[in-house]
């Protein structure tokens, strides 16, 4: 096996309800796979309104936070976790900017967004958080066990 490093980080993504509604969830997840990163978990979920406040808590305080809860639970979104080294950090730079004008091309957002509130996509700011993320959306047995073969070619 040629593996360089299989330290292994994970974090939470999600396609928000205009990604799902606009048809681009096959685009977007392709992009981390193409990446080489491993899909540990996927569902389609609508969302209570409880659970995107707690998701969204450290933004309680905020004057768009009633918005932007109110845009998570419009319609279904696909939960995800991505696994792989530096998965946090590098999920971000695939996904680009909170505002989507200064998102590069190439990125989500730069791609395929104009404005912060709909910003097509979430990924975790930080592994712990990836965690915090990852128990809220997922239950017990959502998530699979398993190592992709191709993984000596990536890593
Ligand atoms: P990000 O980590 O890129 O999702 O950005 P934040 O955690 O700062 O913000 C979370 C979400 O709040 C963003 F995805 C979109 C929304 N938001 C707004 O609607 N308006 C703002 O001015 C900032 C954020």
């Amino acid at each position: 096996r040629l593996t360089v490093n299989a330290a292994s980080e994970r974090s939470y993504i999600m396609i928000k309800p205009d990604g799902v509604q606009r048809g681009l969830v096959g685009d977007i997840i392709s992009r981390f796979e193409r990446k080489g990163f491993a899909l540990k978990g996927l569902k389609l979920f609508q969302t209570p309104q409880d659970l995107a406040e707690e998701h969204y808590s450290e933004l309680k305080e905020r004057p768009f936070f009633p918005a932007l809860v109110k845009y998570i639970v419009s319609g279904p979104v696909v939960c995800m976790v991505w696994e792989g080294p530096g998965v946090v950090a590098s999920a971000r730079k695939l996904i680009g900017a909170t505002n989507p004008l200064n998102a590069e091309p190439g990125t989500i957002r730069g791609d395929f967004a104009i404005v912060s509130g709909r910003n097509v996509v979430h990924g975790s700011d930080s592994p712990a958080n990836g965690e915090r993320e990852i128990a809220l959306w997922f239950k017990e047995g959502e998530l699979v066990d398993w190592e992709p073969t191709v993984l000596p070619w990536v890593l």
